[in-house]
C-alpha cells in the first residue's frame, strides 16, 4: 500500500499528498443546422482560438462528428460547455458541447 502522508517528525504535522486534479475535455458535437460561421465565432469567442484554428476545429467537427476544443479543470470545462450551449440556444442554433474526463 502506498503511504498517503509525509509525517514530519520534528513538528508532528501531516502533509497530505494530493493527486493532481482531473482534467476534462470540452468536446463539440456536429449537427446539421448550426451555420459554420457561427461555430467559428463560438470557438474564437469562448476558446480564444484564432480564426485559422477555429476554422480547422469546426471543419474537424463537421467531418468527424466531434472534436476537442479545450482541456480544463472540471469547473471551467462545465462552465465553457454550458456557456456555449446557452449562447447557441439564445441564437436558436442546436450546437452542443459535452465534457469528458481525460484518461
Ligand atoms: N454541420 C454544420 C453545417 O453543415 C456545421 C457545424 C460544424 C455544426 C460544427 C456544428 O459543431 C459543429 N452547417
Amino acid at each position: 500500500e502506498i503511504p498517503q502522508h509525509d509525517h514530519d517528525l520534528a513538528t508532528g504535522t501531516v502533509e497530505p499528498r494530493l493527486k493532481p486534479p482531473a482534467r476534462y475535455k470540452v468536446i463539440m458535437l456536429n449537427d446539421d443546422y448550426t451555420p459554420m460561421d457561427f461555430v467559428v465565432e463560438v470557438l474564437e469567442g469562448f476558446f480564444s482560438m484564432t480564426r485559422e484554428a477555429a476554422t480547422q476545429v469546426m471543419l474537424r467537427v463537421h467531418t468527424e462528428g466531434r472534436a476537442v476544443c479545450g482541456i480544463y479543470s472540471k469547473d471551467i470545462a462545465e462552465t465553457k460547455a454550458a456557456q456555449v450551449t446557452d449562447h447557441a440556444r439564445e441564437c436558436q442554433h442546436p450546437l452542443m458541447c459535452q465534457i469528458e474526463r481525460e484518461e
